[in-house]
């Protein structure tokens, strides 16, 4: 899988978005239904490990990369796929030092000057641009940004694959792939659905 395929329909999710104890339902839905990639981004347990290890199994069922949001430590040692950081998460260049050449790297960008400073990191597998729109599911998310940093990021000359984040809907995706991402970061959009396995299909089919 090429990092633009394994972009286009990119699942996040924790154990804070789901209802008790569901998440690797949750995720198996999805799976089933044709994500692309995942992200175990856990923000309510206090010892996650267990848990990351049941949905990188469930990935690795369905040969979907299995990404680690944050903690680097989890991610080296259960050896996900890959590590994704924000801009207040450990520097990305002491994430690099312990995680390139072991597994993929994201890094999230919320500003065009943020992009330019990526777009020098070769260990950079994609950056995940947002929040695009207004998002309830991450408390300390910064302004949103439009589809316009995504056109800018290409305008700048900047290549490095993209997904947006961000309060993304299936209808969003067409305007989205125009503006030059790659894919879509979704957490409620498919978490909040009555037919997650539906919302699913909307997004790739678009
Ligand atoms: N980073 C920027 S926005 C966001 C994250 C983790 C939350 C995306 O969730 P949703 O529900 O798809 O807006
Ligand atoms: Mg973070």
């Amino acid at each position: 899988m090429t990092p633009n395929e394994m972009l286009a329909m990119y699942f996040i999710a924790g154990s804070q978005d789901v209802p008790e104890n569901t998440l690797p339902e949750v995720l198996e839905d999805t799976l089933q239904a044709g994500i692309t990639c995942f992200q175990f981004r856990e923000k309510k347990l206090a010892n996650p490990e267990k848990l990351a290890k049941q949905c990188q199994k469930l990935c690795k069922q369905y040969q979907v990369p299995f990404f680690v949001n944050d903690d680097v430590a989890l991610a080296l040692k259960i050896e996900a796929d890959g590590i994704h950081v924000g801009q207040d998460d450990m520097a990305i260049q002491e994430v690099i030092a312990t995680c390139a050449k072991k597994m993929m790297i994201g890094l999230s960008i919320n500003t065009l000057e943020q992009g330019q400073k990526a777009a020098h990191i070769a260990e950079l597998t994609y950056i995940g641009v947002g929040p695009i729109y207004e998002t309830t599911s991450k408390v300390d998310a910064q302004p949103a940004t439009g589809i316009q940093l995504i056109q800018d990021i290409r305008k700048a000359g900047i290549a490095l694959p993209i997904v947006a984040i961000g309060g993304i809907t299936a209808k969003d995706t067409t305007p989205i792939h125009d503006a030059g991402a790659q894919g879509v970061a979704i957490i409620s959009a498919v978490t909040k659905a009555a037919n997650r396995a539906q919302v699913v299909q909307q997004f790739s089919h678009n």
